[in-house]
């Protein structure tokens, strides 16, 4: 047998992360970093275990059974070995508490994301749920509606594994992906009263939880505003389906052990969380904590994709020497690690200021920022992550188009963060309305602090080049929006364009106060 080339191995994923750590080492109090350490370094040993794991089996997908031997209905999901694990792991580790319990403070999601960060792509995309659990408990606490806080909170953010609830967050019909003020699904009492939805969800990505937040029109009026938000539980008090049918799982391109299912709802008992109209805007909240994992996973992909794209230089060899010998595929993986990293600086600012808020420290300019920079982190983030995946696969040459290397799964499986959760271009007119209401002098603001404070602490100049980039970006995207404000067609066709400058502009303002203060320290 000729030449056989071993595959690219993982360390732990933690300990071996010098941005991560650099960034929590300057950004935690001391005390804190120390207690989530072993956490953190737990959850980088079970990410490098998990990539061999899977290297020694078979791809395995949820498999949905729709009825029994007998002929009864069941609709029963078995989840793949991995996601059998899911519920301890994010129990255990507190992927979803973390973010809600007060001991951090506002640093409560910096702890929670850089678990999320760590576990994602290991967990085989059991994080969407997590994110959907995340995002329900949020938009419950938003909604003040004590009864469901109190029924459902304690499980959403349980620590015990037997007793944690996932939730799903069913918005999507077949009339309307992103247009969800089209939805068709309707709301009608029964004759005790109680509420029941009638009609089909088109992707439903947590089937398999225990709860959801659902949409839904309780009267004929239509229009976004009639629709109502309503919570349900998927199951009765007997395990029985309440008037839930899965009509089948999803054939998708990636993410294919997330049983992504269609159902329809045929009778299910909900309650209004709220009143009986806005609910889009009641859900609001919990699209802004899913987008923000959205942003959390995007980054996770990238920086597996360049952790295995590294490892590969070291050991495959062409033209008598390693890969990463070649200046130029050198230059490729410091593109790809440049992205990153400005990548890495925008999402755990933004996890930042979600703590910030979420403590109600965070002030008025903090909070119209946050509203303009989520939508913008999971763009960028979202785009990101597919191109850094594709370079990935080409860096492994033929190997990065074998499925069983584990290498095009990275592929496929990014190219769901621009899709779900608004895609690049209604975030890109999400982005323009949150600007419309906020004003875009916040987000100005923010970044001319960050690049006050490069300026002023960067002891040799050599940051003034990209300091004066940066502003001028930021005065070219600020009045093309001035100059089309009464344009609102030049206006929609440039928001992507806009949004795009936006992202880049804030997260080099950021690396510049990165590179400012690693001049001071060693990091
Ligand atoms: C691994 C990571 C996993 C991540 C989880 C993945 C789970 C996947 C499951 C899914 O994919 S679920 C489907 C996700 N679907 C979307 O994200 C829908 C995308 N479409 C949009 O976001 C549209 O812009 C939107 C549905 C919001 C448009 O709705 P409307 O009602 O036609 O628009 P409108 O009038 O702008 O918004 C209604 C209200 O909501 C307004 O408030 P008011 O009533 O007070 O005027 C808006 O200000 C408010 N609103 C909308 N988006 C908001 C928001 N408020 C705060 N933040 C936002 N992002």
């Amino acid at each position: 047998m000729g030449f056989i080339q071993p595959a690219p191995a993982l360390a732990n994923q933690y300990s071996t992360d010098r941005v991560l750590r650099s960034w929590l080492a300057h950004a935690l109090p001391p005390a804190m970093l120390g207690a989530i350490g072993t956490d953190l370094d737990a959850l980088g040993r079970h990410a490098a275990q998990a990539w061999r794991d899977a290297r020694s089996r078979s791809a395995s997908t949820p498999v949905l059974t729709r009825w029994d031997a007998w002929g009864e209905r069941i609709d029963r999901i078995e989840s793949t070995p991995v996601w059998q694990q899911g519920a301890a792991m994010s129990a255990g580790f507190g992927l979803v508490a973390a973010g809600h319990e007060p001991q951090y403070g506002e640093y409560a999601r910096c702890d929670q994301f850089a678990r999320v960060y760590l576990y994602h792509v290991a967990s085989e995309f059991y994080t969407c749920p997590l994110a959907m659990t995340d995002g329900a408990a949020t938009a419950l606490k938003v909604s003040g509606n004590a009864e469901l806080v109190a029924r459902a909170l304690p499980r959403l953010l349980s620590r015990d594994p037997a007793g944690l609830w996932l939730s799903g967050q069913w918005m999507t019909e077949t009339i309307g992906g992103s247009d969800v003020g089209n939805s068709e699904t309707t709301a009608r009492r029964d004759e005790s009263g109680q509420w029941r939805l009638y009609g089909r969800k088109w992707f439903t990505s947590a089937v398999i939880g225990h709860m959801a937040l659902t949409l839904a029109r309780p009267n004929d009026t239509p229009g976004s505003s009639a629709l109502a938000m309503f919570y349900l539980e998927t199951h009765d008090a007997d395990g029985r389906w309440n008037g839930i049918r899965v009509d089948r799982l999803k054939d998708k391109l990636g993410t294919r052990e997330l049983a992504t299912a269609e159902i329809h709802l045929d009778g299910t008992l909900a309650t209004p969380v709220g009143g009986l109209d806005h609910g889009v805007r009641m859900i609001a909240p919990m699209l802004n904590v899913t987008r923000t994992w959205n942003s959390v996973c995007a980054l996770a992909t990238m920086r597996r994709c360049i952790a295995l794209a590294t490892a590969y230089a070291h050991q495959r060899r062409a033209f008598g020497q390693a890969l990463i010998d070649h200046p130029l595929h050198v230059a490729t993986l410091a593109d790809m690690q440049a992205r990153f990293e400005a990548a890495f600086q925008f999402v755990f600012h933004v996890a930042h200021l979600l703590g910030r808020n979420e403590c109600a420290i965070a002030d008025a300019d903090e909070r119209a920022v946050l509203r303009v920079l989520t939508p913008l982190l999971k763009l960028w983030t979202a785009r990101l992550a597919v191109g850094i995946a594709s370079e990935t696969c080409e860096a492994f040459g033929g190997a990065g188009y074998i499925e069983n290397t584990g290498i095009p799964q990275l592929l496929r499986d990014a190219q769901v963060y621009p899709i779900w959760e608004g895609t690049t271009n209604v975030l890109a007119l999400d982005c323009l309305r949150a600007i419309e209401s906020a004003g875009i002098d916040p987000l100005v603001r923010a970044a001319h602090d960050l690049l006050a404070e490069a300026h002023a602490t960067d002891m040799d100049g050599s940051l003034s080049a990209a300091i004066g980039a940066v502003r001028a970006a930021l005065a070219a995207a600020v009045s093309w929006r001035q100059h089309c404000v009464t344009d609102p067609i030049t206006l929609q066709a440039g928001a992507r364009a806009f949004a795009f400058t936006l992202a880049r502009s804030f997260s080099a303002a950021l690396l510049c106060r990165h590179a400012a203060r690693a001049q001071r320290f060693d990091g």
